[in-house]
């Protein structure tokens, strides 16, 4: 046996369906549990990495959803690769951007399987494999989205007693702008000025109510504001950027490797949020950041509320970069009221505990998985 030999012998996939702690409200769908496609994706050497393929919302938030990611890897993903040399990702993801248009969040699970399989086989921290970490621990904020005003008070208040987080982003765009900036007044009024707080719209406002609405949230006091029109208007984002001192971040709009360029190059925000899936895998988000850097754009470690596993992959990239202003939002697994790995995430501190295992550094609960998998 030598490594170049590892082949992919045969990729796996399940359905697992997980409850949250409490209703999410976004501006697009309220969740009540998360949907995630597991990858289980198996070696020659006996070696097997995981990926995970999430969305939020089924087709509301992005243009896959995961029965369909399932069935995309199942029909055309896993034929493609198998025989594949497991240790060559590059070429692999070269040949995956080659032969499937699309299908981002489906091709990131991918990615995420071979460099946790890779991780193992070598030893090392999938961060090692991206050039080593520059820190081993993320900073967390947690997002306020209970759909009531004075429930998101209360949790505010017990996770900044606990010590758990001590930034929070808002949800808003499903009321009344009105309604939703006095909301986020009445939250920004009570957690006092020195903690930070981050709206995010999801693309819910036109461009003329942007303008009205960013000026109150100005007001308020809130730090950043995170895609508060649609995510095809660039150059709505780009006036609006220039326009306000409250930074504005690109979500939505900066899904590809090319959106970040042609945002980049008209100033369509300030702060770009960097999302595994939405890139269609770690090394296209890390010339996500290589963009923005050259480009004086700060980053943002962005969730697609995953669970550990897609949370972690999104964690040993961003533990490469080191200009990540903005911290990161990667509290996906605590909205989750179990899991289906062995040993959760350590979150304390306003931060999280970067795993120093091999690969991703978290071995599956088969119980668990078999528990929640989707029949
Ligand atoms: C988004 O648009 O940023 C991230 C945190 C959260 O609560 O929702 C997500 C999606
Ligand atoms: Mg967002």
């Amino acid at each position: 046996y030598t490594m170049r030999e590892a082949r992919i012998e045969r990729i796996e996939t399940l359905i697992v369906d997980l409850p949250t702690i409490r209703p999410h409200h976004l501006s697009m769908a309220v969740m009540r549990n998360q949907t995630m496609v597991i990858v289980r994706l198996f070696c020659s050497d006996g070696i097997e990495g995981v990926g995970e393929a999430t969305t939020i919302g089924g087709l509301s938030y992005g243009n896959e959803f995961p029965e369909g990611m399932k069935f995309t890897i199942d029909t055309y993903l896993a034929p493609l690769l198998t025989g594949k040399p497991a240790t060559s990702i590059n070429a692999v993801m070269a040949e995956l951007e080659h032969q499937v248009q699309g299908n981002n969040f489906a091709k990131s699970a991918i990615e995420t399987a071979l460099l946790d399989a890779q991780g193992k086989r070598l030893g090392v921290p999938v961060s090692d494999l991206l050039g080593g970490a520059v820190t081993n621990t993320l900073p967390v904020l947690w997002t306020l989205a209970s759909g009531d005003t004075d429930k998101d008070i209360q949790e505010a208040r017990d996770l900044l007693a606990n010590g758990r987080h001590h930034t929070f982003k808002l949800k808003i765009g499903r009321k009344d702008p009105s309604v939703d900036i006095a909301h986020v007044a009445a939250i920004k009024q009570a957690v006092g000025a020195d903690v930070k707080v981050t709206v995010d719209v999801n693309q819910a406002w036109t461009e003329s109510a942007a303008k009205q609405g960013i000026a109150k949230l100005q007001e308020a006091g809130v730090d950043l504001v995170e895609q508060p029109i649609v995510k095809t208007n660039f150059d709505g984002l780009a006036r609006l950027t220039n326009y306000f001192r409250v930074p504005i971040m690109a979500d939505e709009a900066v899904a590809t490797v090319s959106d970040a360029f042609k945002l980049a190059k008209i100033g369509g925000g300030s702060v770009f949020a960097l999302k595994i899936s939405k890139a269609g895998g770690l090394t296209n988000t890390q010339r996500q950041a290589a963009i923005a850097r050259g480009a004086g754009i700060s980053l943002y470690g962005g969730t697609m509320l995953e669970g550990t596993i897609g949370t972690l992959a999104s964690a040993h990239l961003f533990s490469t970069l080191s200009d990540l202003d903005w911290g990161t939002e990667l509290f996906g697994p605590l909205l989750l009221t179990d899991d289906i790995v062995k040993k959760r995430i350590t979150y304390a501190n306003g931060g999280m505990e970067l795993p120093q295992g091999p690969g991703l550094g978290i071995e599956l609960d088969l119980n668990q998985v078999e528990k929640y998998k989707r029949k």
